[in-house]
């Protein structure tokens, strides 16, 4: 009596698992793709998340009305369930792939790379995106095709032949694999976020944290110091602008909690200090550019910023270099290394353990919660970020991060100066043009700037008003352009006297050398 029965429901049943094979296996491999990219952006690129940029496009796309609907339906768990709906919405695509996949390859994988693709937009639309961010949403579509195609390669053959014999062995190897894709992916967007707090954590704490006073008023900056010329770069360099160069894949996190810095080494007294305790310290305000040795000329590795923070001279003093020393090597928490001449960390300049940076706490990748900034060296031999050590010591015990890969022990920065407007190929009519930059010589000063046009004579800039000696200095000058094509060339003099050299040098292994120059056609 059951008999005839049979036939069909096992139809069912086999239908039902022809197709819950395939949805698996599409799941599994999305699963495995989005841990992959959640892994790598939390790692390398924070700003990366396919799942968060798909769901900021979607907040940008949907209507108004839908966002007050959810707004009002779940409260401040609206991200949550925005972040739940691209998910299942990524399951839902990739179980339509894995049919796909399963049925009419390659149109399942085809499938997923359209939604990487999709992903990749929402990323790069982003504002403030870099091409860079693009990369977990890359992984994830590369991991996630990869795994389709293996995953529904291992479907049991048996499903089209429910009799055929090995359907066990075949069953099991698909769950195993598909399994194994799945709980690596669910890992790997654990870990993403386990890595993710950690920044997390640190924003926050830089967020609660407000910058004291300066113990003494900060000379004002002189308004002659900005020309305010439309393309020239503003005298402070805003944070976000500011280049950033460093040896850290990931930012490192520091909690300004456990945070101390170390005075060791051939000291009379080793010091120790906590970030309440140097924030307890008078700190002073000073302005100061900051500039990389490997700025080629007419390039943009130079910012300039008014610093809060202490003298290191200061805490030296209270550590008492031995006599021999002539080196500090300082060390950032991520195991970087610069080699200082002691001396200038204990002449008279502005070399401070810096915690402000314009105003607001040093940001994340700026060295966050303290960084060293000495008027007058390149980068890679004063600027530690993330600093937690000063070993006093000698350049003949001691090399540094840099210094052991054939750049100079020493690294004053060199004079030098730039054009920002007009930009180079920049097409204008005859007739008046204002030609403007800025010129620098840490420390030292800029007395004053010169232009020449082709093989002409070098014209008088005019200079804004100097904040320092230890800040670039913008200048400009008004050029009445004659029809043709021209080159606009500028050179610089320090407060010593010494004019910037036309010599062409690369920036390894002490820093270029030469005479920016743009080339503009007029007419
Ligand atoms: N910890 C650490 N500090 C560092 C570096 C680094 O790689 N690691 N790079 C240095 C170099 S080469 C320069 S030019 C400056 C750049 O500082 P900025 O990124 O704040 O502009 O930081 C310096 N401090
Ligand atoms: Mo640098």
């Amino acid at each position: 009596m059951a008999t005839p029965d049979a036939p069909p429901r096992s139809r069912t049943a086999s239908r039902g698992s022809r197709l819950w094979r395939p949805v698996a296996a599409g799941v599994a491999a999305a699963l495995g793709g989005l841990g992959a990219a959640e892994l790598v952006a939390a790692i390398l690129a924070p700003a990366g998340s396919p799942i968060l940029a798909v769901g900021a496009l979607v907040i940008d796309l949907v209507p108004g009305w839908v966002k007050e609907l959810v707004i009002g339906l779940f409260g401040t768990g609206d991200k949550a369930v925005l972040i739940v709906c691209v998910v299942l919405g990524a399951f839902v695509l990739a179980a339509v792939a894995g049919v796909l996949e399963s049925r009419r390859p390659p149109f399942g994988r085809a499938l997923v790379v359209a939604a990487g693709a999709l992903a990749v937009v929402a990323v790069l639309t982003r504002s403030g995106a870099a091409t860079f961010d693009a990369l977990p949403s890359v992984t994830s579509m590369v991991v996630a095709a990869v795994l389709l195609t293996v995953l529904t390669t291992r479907l049991p053959r048996t499903i089209a032949d429910p009799n055929s014999g090995s359907s066990g062995v075949d069953r099991r190897r698909f769950l195993a694999s598909t399994g194994t894709s799945a709980g690596l992916g669910v890992l790997a967007v654990i870990g993403g976020q386990l890595v993710s707090a950690g920044t997390r954590a640190t924003d926050a704490a830089r967020a609660r944290f407000t910058l004291p006073a300066p113990a003494t008023a900060p000379a004002p900056i002189p308004p002659g110091a900005d020309l305010a010329i439309d393309g020239l770069s503003p005298v402070i360099t805003p944070n976000l602008g500011f280049y950033r160069i460093d040896t850290a894949l990931q930012v490192p996190r520091i909690d300004p909690a456990t945070w101390t810095l170390k005075v060791t080494g051939l000291v009379e007294n080793e010091v120790e200090l906590t970030f309440a305790e140097l924030l307890a310290l008078p700190l002073e305000e000073s302005t100061t550019t900051l500039t990389c040795v490997s700025n080629p000329v007419g390039g943009d590795l130079i910012g300039n910023a008014t610093w809060l923070g202490y003298p290191i001279r200061l805490l030296l003093a209270r550590a008492k270099p031995r006599p021999g020393a002539d080196m500090v090597l300082s060390r950032s928490e991520d195991g970087w290394t610069a080699s200082t001449p002691l001396e200038v960390l204990t002449d008279d300049r502005n070399a401070i353990l810096a915690v402000g940076m314009n105003g607001v706490p040093l940001p994340l990748e700026h060295g966050y919660p303290v960084r060293m900034v000495v008027p007058g060296l390149y980068g890679y031999v004063s600027a530690t970020k993330w600093v937690v050590e000063l070993n006093v010591t000698r350049f003949d015990r001691e090399s540094a991060y840099w210094t052991s890969r054939g750049w100079t022990e020493r690294g004053p920065v060199k004079l030098s100066s730039r054009i920002d407007v007009p930009r180079a190929g920049t097409r204008a009519p005859a007739g008046p043009v204002t030609v403007a930059g800025v010129a620098w010589s840490q420390h030292v000063g800029i007395r004053s700037v010169q232009v020449q046009v082709d093989d002409g004579p070098w014209n008088d800039a005019t200079l804004a008003d100097a904040i320092s000696a230890d800040t670039w200095r913008q200048w400009s000058w008004q050029w009445t352009a004659p029809a043709g094509r021209h080159t606009i060339r500028v050179r610089a003099t320090d407060a010593a006297g010494l004019v910037q050299t036309s010599v062409v040098r690369d920036v390894i292994p002490d820093g270029a050398t030469g005479l920016h120059q743009v080339p503009v056609t007029i007419g």
